[in-house]
């Protein structure tokens, strides 16, 4: 991580453990919004106006947070404004590395070797890791938020005309999609993490029920009607259940212990991820090759770095990405 603007080298993946041995993420630093007229938003300064090829995101396909930036991109067809920058999928010694991996791009914008260069360009003396997604302000040379549910939300509403596509966070639906979200987020989509990086017995196994009691609800749910979330509308809440659904057999069942059921054993939720790679642009921004080979890396778990060579996912063929996103 970043310490007052230095790179301190000896980083861990894991981020941080509580009292209990539970792992513990950190909290976003820059929390600036993208507004039509650039009036600031909920958290932050003013001064980001929406414009076309003003903003770059960087991103990781390994990583489920930035991921759920890019399908919002995709779904508001926000493609030609804001360009993307891919980081190979393993963290080196200075952390998140530019290109040399297949479906990776160089930094066009900064021209930075590693992600925590951009940090400290937009803080000299940033302190905090150098997390993926960031969007990046090209005019004023300086990330705008590093919080994917920020970053999501602002794509949806924050770009005027310059966006379409479906409302991903609809007035008549928000009630609903943040109790969705304030249940998903910690049950789920951290709780894999929680089981992952646990340290103790006991805090593994917290995680572990949260996660497979959340699927259970979910498949439950969803048996009930679909195809998404809140029926035809498809939301946010989607786009962040989606990033972990679509990880689970090929990293969390193995890597992360999360292994009472499969994915596939849980035919709502298999229908569920099927309908979310159907719709278009989304199946664009899976990268299953970068996903194995990403999570496989994190050498607190997996020492020897062996890259499992399944679990077949005949929905999920390895794709070259860079070129269609
Ligand atoms: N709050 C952030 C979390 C992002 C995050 O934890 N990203 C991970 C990858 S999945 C990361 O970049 N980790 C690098 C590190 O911790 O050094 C968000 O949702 O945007």
């Amino acid at each position: 991580m970043l310490i007052e603007g230095k790179w301190t080298a000896n980083w861990q993946p894991v981020q941080a453990t509580d009292a209990k041995g539970g792992f513990v993420r950190q909290i976003s630093g820059f929390r600036n919004w993208v507004t039509p007229d650039g009036s600031a938003g909920p958290t932050g300064d003013a001064g980001f106006a929406a414009e076309a090829g003003r903003y770059h995101l960087y991103v990781a396909l390994i990583c489920p947070w930035a991921s759920r930036t890019l399908i919002a991109r995709k779904l508001k067809r926000l493609e030609d404004a804001i360009s993307v920058s891919i980081v190979n999928p393993r963290l080196d010694e200075e952390g998140w590395v530019f290109g040399g991996y297949p479906g990776t791009n160089p930094d066009g914008i900064n021209g930075a070797r590693h992600l925590h260069e951009i940090y400290t360009r937009a803080d000299p003396l940033y302190t905090g890791r150098a997390t993926v997604p960031v969007l990046w302000d090209k005019q004023l040379g300086t990330i705008v938020n590093n919080e994917s549910a920020d970053i999501v939300r602002m794509l949806n509403s924050g770009f005027g005309d310059l966006a379409s596509g479906p409302d991903l966070y609809p007035a008549a639906l928000r009630a609903e999609i943040d109790a969705l979200n304030a249940d998903i987020y910690p049950r789920l989509n951290n709780g894999v993490y929680r089981a992952g990086f646990a340290t103790t017995q006991i805090a593994y196994e917290e995680a572990f029920d949260d996660v497979f009691s959340m699927l259970e609800i979910l498949e439950a749910r969803l048996g009930k009607g679909g195809p998404f979330l809140l029926g035809n509308a498809l939301t946010e809440a989607d786009i962040r259940l989606f990033v972990t659904l679509v990880r689970f057999d090929a990293a969390y069942h193995g890597l992360f212990k999360c292994n009472l059921r499969r994915l596939v054993d849980y035919p709502a939720l298999t229908g569920y991820l099927d309908a979310m790679l159907a719709v278009p642009g989304v199946a664009e921004t899976v990268s299953i090759e970068h996903i194995k080979a990403g999570y496989y890396s994190i050498k607190t778990l997996n020492p020897n770095g062996i890259v499992p060579k399944g679990p077949d996912l005949p929905g999920l063929a390895p794709v070259s990405v860079t070129g269609q996103l």
